[in-house]
């Protein structure tokens, strides 16, 4: 009698969930945990793409962990998560209060798109209250630290499931 393996239906939930995040990083988070801790703690970008990945994989999600000091790279970035991904979260640090070409790239791609910050930017300077990009992302995540990133996963995962389900 032939011996048919049948995978746990977990497991097959599991990889058919597995959907792609872009998580784009903006202008001198490359400094993390170099500078201003009481603000934004003690991790460096580096720490933060590793507990990414690792929160991203128990939630079946692909992360794509990058970041640039360049407007432009971003807005690349972001027609490439167009392209190749159901997600992007991003924090794009201070382009956030300036660049409408973040929102018009956001605006023109199909992925959902997440805003999140380290630090309350509502509880600091009146300049970091506004957001160009958070009237074109689906919500916007801020004041958590680190675990900004991880709610905004644990937001997005039920938004793409549903997207799908519909799309199917
Ligand atoms: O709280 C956030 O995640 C921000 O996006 C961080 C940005 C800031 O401009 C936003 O208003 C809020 C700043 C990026 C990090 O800047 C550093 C500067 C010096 C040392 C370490 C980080």
């Amino acid at each position: 009698m032939p011996i048919i393996e049948v995978p746990a239906p977990g497991w097959r939930r599991e990889r058919s969930a597995l959907k792609t995040v872009f998580v784009l990083n903006g202008p001198n988070l490359n400094a993390l945990g170099k500078r201003e801790p009481g603000i934004y703690g003690g991790k460096t970008l580096a720490d933060i793409a590793d507990e990414c990945r690792q929160a991203g994989s128990k939630l079946g999600l692909e992360i794509d962990f990058r970041q640039s000091n360049h407007e432009g790279d971003l807005v690349d970035w972001i027609h490439e998560a167009g392209e190749k991904a159901a997600g992007i979260v991003i924090n794009a640090g201070a382009y956030t209060h300036t660049s409408v070409a973040l929102r018009d790239a956001i605006k023109g791609v199909d992925a959902l798109a997440i805003e999140v910050h380290i630090s309350n930017v509502h509880a600091r300077e009146e300049f970091r209250h506004h957001s160009y990009m958070a009237p074109v992302c689906v919500g916007v995540i801020c004041g958590f630290g680190v675990a900004s990133y991880e709610l905004a996963f644990d937001a997005i995962v039920p938004l793409l499931e549903k997207r799908a389900a519909k799309a199917a």
